[in-house]
Order: C-alpha cells, then sequence, then structure tokens
C-alpha cells in the first residue's frame, strides 16, 4: 500500500469503505498506527490508508472519532475501531486465518499485561528527546528507561523464547515494536545495553519482513522528529 500525502480540514471526505476491504486513518510516523499497520501487513488482510493531518484535522474525520487519534478502522459497514490495542485485537479476530494474539485465556492475559508494563516505556521515549532540546537534565529518564529495558529483559529470558509471545513473532512483539524502531533516531540505543536478550529480540524483529517494510530509516525518522520536537511535525516528510 503506498503512502500518500496527509488530509487536512477543507478536504473532502474519502469516499465508502469497498466491500471486501478495510480502512486504516493513520499518519506515517505514528507509532501506534503502525502497530496496526504490522498486524494489516502481517495478517494480508486488503485495506486502503487514509493519512490525517493531526495538527488540522478534517471535521469528517472528527465525526467519525471524537478522540481525532489515529490509529482509526473503519469497516464497509461504517463501524468504527480505534484505540490501538483494540484495533489489533479487532482484525486479529475478524480475520483469524494467522492468528497472532494466543488462544487461551492465560495467553491472552500474560500478553495484556506485558502491554500494560510497556505502556510505561513508550511516554519516556519522547521525553528524553524532548527535555534534550529544551536543554533540561534527562540523566533521571535515560536511568528510568534502562530500568524498564532490564526488566523486560529479564521476562524474555524467563520465557527462554527468542520473541515474546513465543518462538515465532505474535502481536505482542508487534506491539512494542515501533518504539525500539525509533531508539537509533533518538539516541537512545545506549539503553539497550544491560538488555542482551532484548538486544537479541531487536536484531530478529529488523528481520521480520512486515517489520522491514513498516517503517523508516533513522535518517527519515530524525529529520521527521526535528520537526515535531520543534513543534512543526511535517508529516509528509519525505514524500
Ligand atoms: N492510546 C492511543 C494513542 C494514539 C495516539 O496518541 N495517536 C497520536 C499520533 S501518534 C494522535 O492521533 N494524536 C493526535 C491527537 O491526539 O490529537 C492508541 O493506542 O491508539
Amino acid at each position: 500500500m503506498a503512502s500518500v500525502q496527509c488530509v487536512s480540514k477543507g478536504c473532502a471526505a474519502p469516499g465508502p469503505v469497498p466491500a471486501g476491504s478495510i480502512r486504516l486513518y493513520s499518519m506515517r510516523f505514528c507509532p501506534f498506527a503502525q502497530r496496526t499497520r504490522l498486524v494489516l501487513n502481517a495478517k494480508n488482510i486488503k485495506h486502503d490508508i487514509v493519512n490525517i493531518n493531526l495538527r488540522d484535522k478534517p471535521v469528517w474525520f472528527l465525526e467519525k472519532n471524537p478522540l481525532g487519534q489515529v490509529p482509526t478502522l473503519e469497516t464497509p459497514a461504517g463501524e468504527v475501531i480505534y484505540e490501538s490495542p483494540i484495533t489489533c485485537e479487532f482484525l486479529d479476530e475478524v480475520y483469524p486465518e494467522k492468528k497472532l494474539l494466543p488462544d487461551t485465556p492465560f495467553g491472552k492475559a500474560q500478553h495484556k499485561m506485558l502491554l500494560e508494563k510497556f505502556s510505561k516505556v513508550t511516554p519516556l521515549t519522547y521525553k528524553i528527546p524532548m527535555g534534550r532540546l529544551k536543554g533540561e537534565d534527562v540523566s533521571g529518564l535515560h536511568a528510568e528507561l534502562k530500568q524498564k529495558f532490564r526488566e523486560l529483559n529479564k521476562d524474555l529470558a524467563k520465557k527462554k523464547t527468542k520473541f515474546f509471545g513465543g518462538d515465532s513473532v505474535n502481536m505482542t512483539d508487534y506491539m512494542m515494536w515501533p518504539w525500539f524502531e525509533r531508539l537509533e533516531a533518538f539516541e537512545l540505543k545506549d539503553c539497550l545495553d544491560d538488555a542482551p536478550e532484548l538486544k537479541k529480540w531487536v536484531k530478529f524483529m529488523s528481520e521480520d519482513p512486515f517489520v522491514k517494510v513498516s517503517g523508516h530509516s533513522v535518517d527519515i525518522y530524525k529529520a521527521y522528529y526535528k520537526t515535531y520536537l520543534e513543534g512543526k511535525p511535517n508529516f509528509d516528510y519525505g514524500l
């Protein structure tokens, strides 16, 4: 699916979602929307993508999702689903071939517990570059991120599997990946230094075919996040 320029307030609403397909409202650099794109691609789900200008949102988008956030899914029946974990779970249930979520209640609970733990990691990866830009002392946040990675490393070591969900990539891995992909651009790769198992996981994940096509190069991330941190995100950077 080719990337397209984002649509802003005043742009016409897209036509209905074609039968047999699903639509993702996205933003090319959003790590939450990347989760949903990973799942769409890994499960080979027919879809189209409408990228949204998150600083100048079309009114019709806000009518679909009052939170005004991506990822947002829309089905041909007009059903609207948002919040990245919910979109991914929805896709796994509606398209049951190649299940990415575990089958057992305990497996599902483990996935959710890990995601809950990971939700404390995601804000740190932004706070550090933001703090650096403002000239603040970010050493405490940096130490906190290192500690969080040590804990994830322990989880992985205990599992003794290549991935968080087992020996092949599953939903938990895809849901965590987007923030690891950005570590180098945020100059935070050293936070993995005390986490050898997690470091190996990053390497295995970077070899996954769907991961390979879901993101951007370090240079593109650096350039985009410069515009973001300066308060003028260029959602179409690199197109
Ligand atoms: N909890 C949401 C977070 C999604 C989110 O923060 N998306 C950002 C882009 S990366 C967004 O849509 N921001 C626009 C806004 O909040 O107005 C999820 O998991 O989907």
